[in-house]
């Protein structure tokens, strides 16, 4: 499938006063801020329009825009993120998607954060997270089923979301972490193991045909160069520092 569009968020002055659990330091915004405007430039350079929204007062984690949606061709789905500082981030995106998608909500007492759903062909699959809840994770499920995707869930117990330690690869492979390689429910898929010393690099983005990796590992690089796909590295220290990576700062679709 060929994706067209990218939308992204700018981070906001108050950016570094989002939730964060890494100990990583505190993030420099000056470098946020390239390394924001060189990940919408890699995005631009693999054929996708980039919308570059502003950023959204009082939410300081909005520039992680994926958690608000799950975007597929049919529709697009606002999530109700479990974060209760990040909810109101929701309702700023219905506008932008209603413009491209027929729009469907999760009502409570749903949770769930985009960073939690991984679509891998018509295969869905949702992490139940301390940000994602069950009911989150039934009405997605039954929200795409009469399209023709299956919903598998997973248990995350060791990252924030489920994508933080799970990418697909296309077709019917997958990226993951070591530490949650081996659920069941990720087995019918041809699994590439990475070092949990690696976890951050799980958190890597196939967009038309190109593989966008966080820059740093060297060693699930050589795993990625495997793949034969073309693979580009990009910094995303700061992001990290917030709990984020590559995937986190966009809606593709
Ligand atoms: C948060 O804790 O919600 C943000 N600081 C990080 C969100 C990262 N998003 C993602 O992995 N999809």
């Amino acid at each position: 499938m060929v994706l067209t569009h990218a939308i992204l968020r700018r981070p906001g002055p108050d950016f570094a006063a989002g939730l964060t659990t890494a100990r990583l330091g505190f993030p420099d915004p000056v470098r946020m801020l390239a390394q924001h405007a060189a990940y919408a430039g890699a995005v631009r350079a693999l054929g996708l329009e980039v919308e570059v929204l502003d950023a959204l007062a009082g939410f300081p984690d909005a520039y992680f825009v994926e958690d608000v949606a799950v975007v597929v061709p049919e529709l697009a789905v606002i999530a109700r993120p479990g974060a209760a500082s990040r909810r109101g981030e929701a309702g700023a995106i219905v506008p932008v998607l209603a413009r491209h998608r027929a729009l469907a909500r999760l009502e409570p007492p749903a949770t769930l954060e985009g960073g939690d759903v991984l679509v891998a062909g018509r295969t869905v699959f949702i992490g139940l997270s301390a940000r994602t809840n069950e009911e989150g994770a039934r009405q997605l499920a039954r929200l795409l089923e009469p399209h023709g995707y299956r919903s598998r869930t997973v248990p995350v117990t060791t990252a924030l979301h489920l994508k933080s330690s799970l990418c697909w690869l296309g077709g019917e492979t997958l990226l993951v972490s070591e530490r949650l390689a081996d659920q069941p429910e990720l087995r019918e898929f041809r699994r590439i193991i990475v070092d949990a010393a690696d976890e951050p690099a799980c958190n890597t983005l196939l967009l038309n045909g190109t593989l966008l990796a966080p820059a740093g590992f060297p060693r699930t690089r050589r795993q990625l160069d495997e793949t034969g796909l073309p693979v580009i590295e990009l910094d995303v220290s700061e992001a990290r520092k917030m709990d984020g990576g590559l995937t986190c700062m966009s809606l593709r679709f």
